[in-house]
């Protein structure tokens, strides 16, 4: 189906989790495309609703109120704020900001439960699930912690240890305790609701793999690889305390599992906004659904969801297209919330103030629409030069100063038009075509390409025509030349609107046009001869590279905490304890205190230290693997502990007669042992 049958477009965006601010993987995944597609269906007449709001249950949201020690509305009411605030600052305009701890959204997540509950669509499970029999609650994975059966770090997740990464299940866990109260949890049987996403699955198969072989090839892979694996019944139920109580006798404690309420919350926000018309934006096969979301959400907006409608039945439509991203990384590394590398929406506003345009740009330039990209500071700051600012700022500017010196900034009558002139203007309408074409078929970086190639066009043409010459000998053909680069300094002001619609509005203003339409994108004549021209502006101003540097900075302090952190945490990790020996065993071994006489490092080594030391039996060399932790000088005078009667080795050429003893921690970092207080050398060590 393409965008010419339906009479309206209903666009959802991804609801992000109110538990944190939204970041430049976010919008350039969801955020930044959606608003490219609305802006653009808008520019071209279109009936469209943009829906988006914040996902505010969730696990995570309760355990980001634990750790702040405040509740989770407090929670979501901070980050939704934040969130819908920095959305507006960038532009994107949804015609609601909902949330999913709205009234609204309580009475109608609840309904839609009921009614699938009451029609027989759940099928119910009995399963044992960990509970802490302190909090009398029941945990889910994230609040039980214990040590990591990988690498032996702590306080690592029932889900998930943050030190190695590893995917764990609590049952995996050393020494699982509860994050509520410490005890340790035990299983206690419950039983929840789940949708038996497995009846649905030929009507998938056809609707999806037979009915949308026009989705991108990363989403319908996806589902197909889903379909193919075999659906199983999904939970809609949790036991937690926060969340969309479950409305049925009986189910105290228990709450509409997050990814079966969420999307209701699509519905919920329209409700709100039209309640009394969001039927016909929901319920009419005029209305095309289209959702915008990343790449992990996939399977709820192409399987979970599109089941939960069918269910639920009473004409609910089914998203025609849901063009989902891949994910973008920052300067090559995964964008993380929780351990804080990326680059924050609100954080971006506020250090580059009038230049959120550029990070739309920039975000549409690199989108990672079929693969994953990668952000960099370098690349944001050479395409906001060398190209905004050196082509499509430059273009725009040089004509509407040109055109104030030589004609009062009013636009000169176009004289009789050269091949050249026809060439250039000849090249527009069939750019407008790919424009279309490109957006309609939701390739928003072919897009951007096609509305830059009228940027160069524009900038070749004043460059090879070069009116500040001219205009002394023919100022009538300036005035030609001058005519052509307005007409398209408007078509810049229409095609560049979806993408950088900050800088279009100064350009309309500028121009003194009452406004434009999709409709004038290559026309002749769309700034008529003798019209009035305000002054001009920078459409873009350079950024230098302290502004950036300012960043990378950041990110390095960001990495080096968390290679810190790790290191720490390496640190304590405990190598297990080695097979047991007999005492006689121990007894072979003579362990002495001496004392360092002579340090020196043995050349042509990162590692080795040569020691001459005073054993108090005797004085002797010791070649160790210290170096990396001590200087030679920090050794002279130290009391040391060494294996004495370890056999002599000749290391590097230098004969070894003996073994310092050292405490290696889990990081691999070495410390010599020495006794608390000064002893005779020779004491021995037992
Ligand atoms: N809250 C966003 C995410 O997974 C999730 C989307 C819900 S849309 C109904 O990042
Ligand atoms: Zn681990």
């Amino acid at each position: 189906m393409t965008q010419k049958n339906f009479k309206r477009t209903l666009v959802t965006c991804a609801l992000p989790y109110a538990n944190g601010p939204v970041h430049i993987g976010h919008l350039a995944g969801v955020y930044v495309p959606a608003d490219i597609y609305v802006r653009y269906l808008r520019l071209r007449g279109r009936d469209v609703l943009y829906i988006c709001g914040s996902d505010e249950h969730g696990v995570p949201i309760t355990i980001k109120a634990r750790q702040k020690g405040c509740s989770p509305q407090d929670i979501v009411d901070e980050y939704n704020a934040l969130i819908d605030k920095s959305f507006k600052a960038l532009g994107i305009n949804f015609d609601i900001y909902g949330r999913t701890s709205s009234k609204v959204h309580a009475a109608n997540a609840s309904q839609f439960f009921r009614k699938l509950y009451d029609e027989g669509k759940f099928v119910t499970r009995e399963s044992e699930q960990f509970y802490d029999p302190e909090a009398k609650t029941f945990l889910a994975d994230r609040y039980i912690v214990g040590t990591c059966p990988k690498c032996g770090a702590e306080g690592a997740y029932g889900d998930q240890c943050e030190h190695c990464g590893s995917t764990l299940s609590p049952e995996e866990l050393i020494n699982p305790h509860s994050k509520l109260s410490g005890a340790e949890p035990i299983k206690k049987k419950t039983t929840h609701w789940y949708l038996p996403l497995q009846d649905y699955e030929q009507w998938l198969r056809e609707w999806i793999l037979e009915g949308h072989k026009e989705w991108r090839s990363n989403v319908y892979g996806q589902v197909k690889s889903w379909l193919d694996g075999g659906l199983q019944p999904r939970a809609v139920t949790r036991d937690l305390d926060w969340g969309v109580p479950v409305p049925v006798e009986g189910a105290e404690g228990k709450v509409l599992y997050v990814w079966f309420d969420a999307p209701i919350g699509y519905i919920s926000n329209t409700i709100e906004l039209l309640p009394n018309d969001w039927e016909k934006w929901w319920k009419s096969p005029d209305t095309r659904l289209v959702h915008f979301i990343g790449k992990d959400n996939i399977v709820f907006h192409c399987i979970v969801f599109p089941a939960m409608l069918k269910a639920y039945g009473d004409g609910f439509i089914l998203p025609d297209n849901v063009p989902a991203n891949e994910f973008l990384n920052l300067e090559g590394e995964k964008i993380s919330t929780s351990r804080g590398w990326a680059v924050w929406a609100h954080e971006y506003v506020k250090d580059f103030p009038g230049k959120e345009d550029v990070l739309r740009y920039v975000l549409t330039a690199n989108a990672p629409e079929t693969k994953d990209n990668d952000f960099s500071w370098k690349e944001f700051q050479t395409r906001n030069n060398s190209e905004l600012v050196a082509i499509f700022g430059n273009f725009v500017n040089r004509a509407v100063v040109l055109t104030h010196k030589y004609f009062g900034g009013k636009v000169p009558a176009a004289g009789e038009l050269m091949p050249a002139d026809k060439e250039v203007l000849a090249q527009i309408p069939a750019l407008r075509d790919s424009l279309e074409k490109n957006i309609e078929g939701f390739r928003f970086r072919e897009a951007l390409k096609d509305a830059m190639s009228i940027a160069r066009i524009g900038n070749k043409y004043i460059s090879d025509s070069e009116p500040w010459k001219l205009a002394k000998e023919d100022l009538a053909r300036t005035g030609t030349i001058l005519n052509v680069c307005l007409q398209i300094c408007a078509d810049l002001a229409i095609a560049f609107e979806p993408f950088t619609p900050f800088a279009c509005e100064r350009l309309v203003k500028m121009l003194n046009l009452p406004g434009t339409s999709w409709e004038q994108l290559g026309a002749e004549d769309i700034i008529p001869a003798g019209h009035q021209l305000a002054e001009a502006q920078l459409l873009f101003e350079k950024i230098d590279d302290a502004a950036i540097q300012v960043q990378l900075d950041r990110l390095d302090a960001i990495r080096a905490a968390r290679e810190a952190e790790a290191k720490a945490a390496l640190a304590k990790q405990v190598q297990p304890q080695k097979e047991e020996c007999t005492f006689e065993e121990f007894e072979k071994m003579d362990i002495r205190t001496a004392t360092v006489l002579e340090a020196e490092r043995v050349p042509k080594t990162d590692k080795l230290l040569k020691l001459t030391i005073d054993t108090g039996i005797d004085k002797r060399v010791i070649v160790s693997g210290i170096a990396e932790y001590y200087a030679p000088e920090d050794m002279v005078g130290k009391q040391i502990c060494i294996l004495a009667n370890l056999r002599p080795r000749v290391i590097k050429g230098i004969e070894s007669k003996g073994m310092i003893l050292m405490a290696k921690q889990g990081d691999g970092s070495m410390r010599f042992v020495t006794p608390q207080e000064v002893v005779a050398n020779g004491a021995v060590v037992g």
